[in-house]
């Protein structure tokens, strides 16, 4: 990374800070605010979201993730079956080198379920996440009534 890079860098940096992002590294990997959605009432299931960053020169995997908020923690992915989202379990969420992983309302995510209690606006959560390669990094989940505007995390479009 050059200078001019890095800063620029940094002063995106500051601004995300500013907007109350909270990020993480472990090993070679940077993770972006990592977030869930409220949930509505009765609802025993939840998304959680997050951007995983791959700085190294080696791809990860995130393997699994864990909270003691939910009694289930599963890796999943939604995709259109004719007119219909359907969600479908994966293995693990593959982060190339280089490369930035979004898990996003629509697509990747972390599910939640058997929750022990809704998701509450402004509630925040311990989560435990695990890479193959990077090992674990706990993290807090901000419960959120929206994903993030856009550009938010845009420090990860920059490079
Ligand atoms: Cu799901």
């Amino acid at each position: 990374m050059n200078i001019k890079l890095a800063a620029m860098t940094a002063v995106l940096l500051g601004l995300a800070s500013a907007a109350s992002a909270h990020d993480y590294s472990v090993g070679e990997l940077h993770i972006g605010h990592p977030y869930a959605l409220v949930t509505p009432p009765g609802a025993k299931a939840g998304g959680a979201y997050l951007s995983i960053d791959n700085k190294g020169k080696a791809a990860d995997k995130l393997l699994r993730a864990s909270t003691a908020r939910a009694g289930s923690v599963e890796l999943h992915t939604m995709s259109m079956d004719g007119n219909v989202m359907r969600m479908r379990m994966v293995p693990a969420i593959d982060v190339a080198p280089g490369a930035t992983v979004k898990l996003a309302p629509g697509g990747l995510h972390v599910m939640l379920q058997d929750l022990k209690q809704p998701l509450r606006k402004g509630d925040k959560f311990l989560m435990t996440l695990v890479f193959q390669r990077a090992g674990e990094v706990k993290v807090d989940i901000v419960v959120q009534d929206a994903a993030p505007a856009a550009g938010h995390d845009s420090e990860m479009h920059m490079q």
